[in-house]
């Protein structure tokens, strides 16, 4: 369901106490933050699981996952909504400097492709709004954006 976050509908702040979206209703159960959903959506679906079978390999996935809920998303969004919009876009260009430093040499940020990869891909589709351009000042978030736009279940939402 779509929810005009700028008239939101009460039963928003009924299934999240954050009254933020996503939320995911599944049966009796209630689920919020895109990472914890991703998360579940991973576990209940099993076969293919998208998480790392290592522990510490898991955990560094998580980290970055962390990293873009917690730093990237944040200074996105005060620039779409314009609060502080200039530090906003130096926060961002910051936390991207560290991403592609981390990204050398690598195809995938966490070993093979991973729940990880998959949380960046809403930043990518969305970069135009930010006002950042991901450029060949970043070649290494350039190649990674680029291979995860290109994959058939994302090419086919573009
Ligand atoms: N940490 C949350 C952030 C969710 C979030 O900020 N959602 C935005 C839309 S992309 C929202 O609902 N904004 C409305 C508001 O903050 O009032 C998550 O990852 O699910």
């Amino acid at each position: 369901m779509e929810v005009n976050l700028k008239n939101k509908p009460k039963d928003l702040l009924e299934l999240n106490p954050y009254a933020k979206v996503p939320v995911l209703v599944d049966g009796a159960g209630v689920i919020y933050e895109s990472a914890i959903i991703n998360e579940y959506l991973d576990e209940k679906f099993n076969g293919l699981t998208l998480l790392p079978k290592n522990a510490l390999q898991r955990a560094k996935a998580r980290i970055w996952i962390d990293f873009l809920n917690s730093r990237v998303h944040p200074a996105a969004s005060d620039i779409t909504h314009d609060r502080e919009p200039d530090r906003a876009l130096q926060r961002l260009q910051q936390h991207l400097s560290t991403l592609e430093k981390e990204m050398a040499g690598k195809r995938f940020i966490i070993g093979d492709y991973s729940l990880a990869d998959v949380s960046f891909i809403p930043f990518y589709t969305r970069r135009q709004r930010y006002g950042v351009t991901i450029d060949e000042n970043y070649p290494n978030l350039q190649r990674w954006g680029e291979e995860l736009l290109a994959r058939p279940a994302v090419a086919c939402t573009l």
